[in-house]
């Protein structure tokens, strides 16, 4: 019997061909980061996001994600500004680490969803609880402080196995990656929407 579990089917009528959309993953467990962030990738190229319309950073592990996803999209925010005020914002941002803003001659528009992307395997101490608590909470906060959906791609496994699994690497797996890149494409289209 096919599982029951899964987010059901998207409204046809969502795209995402507007949308900007980050991804801030951890390199922890690197073998099911990998496929997770690809997953999501193609599943918003799918959706119609365009590829110059999909930042990719990483951050060390799981627990710089919520601050990694704060300041990426308050970034998004000074870079949107920029680019929509002309040469003396440009001149202002000479010298900033932020990406050229002459790259694609677009105007950059501040992120409409983020996706951190992490995966937490259980050890034999209390990291994980610790860890898995803050991060999740925290993402939780910073979406409803910041008004914009930040997608909840942090897997909390027991073991490598459930882990490789959730990241369609092992059989019978399913890449919960594509799920998290859908959520993103939805959330920020609906949050447009609900503005
Ligand atoms: C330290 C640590 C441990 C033990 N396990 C993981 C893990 O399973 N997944 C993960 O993403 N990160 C882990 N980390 C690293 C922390 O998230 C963090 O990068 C360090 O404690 C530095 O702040």
């Amino acid at each position: 019997m096919e599982s029951i579990k899964g987010p059901g089917n998207i409204e046809p009528t969502i795209v995402g061909t507007d949308l900007r959309i980050g991804i801030v993953h951890a390199r922890w467990n690197s073998a099911v980061i990998g496929p997770l962030v690809s997953g999501a990738k193609e599943r918003m190229l799918a959706l119609g996001v365009k590829e110059e319309n999909i930042t990719i950073e990483s951050v060390p592990g799981s627990y710089e994600l919520p601050f990694a996803v704060t300041r990426l999209y308050a970034a998004s925010q000074i870079q949107s500004s920029a680019t929509s005020s002309g040469a003396a914002a440009l001149d202002l941002l000479a010298g900033d680490a932020l990406e050229p803003l002459t790259e694609t001659g677009s105007i950059k528009k501040p992120f409409d969803a983020i996706i951190a992307i992490g995966c937490l395997i259980k050890g034999e101490t209390m990291h994980f609880e610790y860890i898995c608590e803050s991060v999740s909470t925290s993402l939780m906060k910073i979406q409803l402080d910041l008004g914009i959906p930040v997608v909840f791609g942090v897997l909390a496994c027991l073991s490598d196995a459930q882990a490789l699994a959730r990241a369609g690497v092992s059989e019978g797996g399913h890449n919960h990656g594509l799920d998290w890149g859908e959520a993103a494409v939805e959330m920020g289209a609906k949050s447009r929407l609900w503005n």
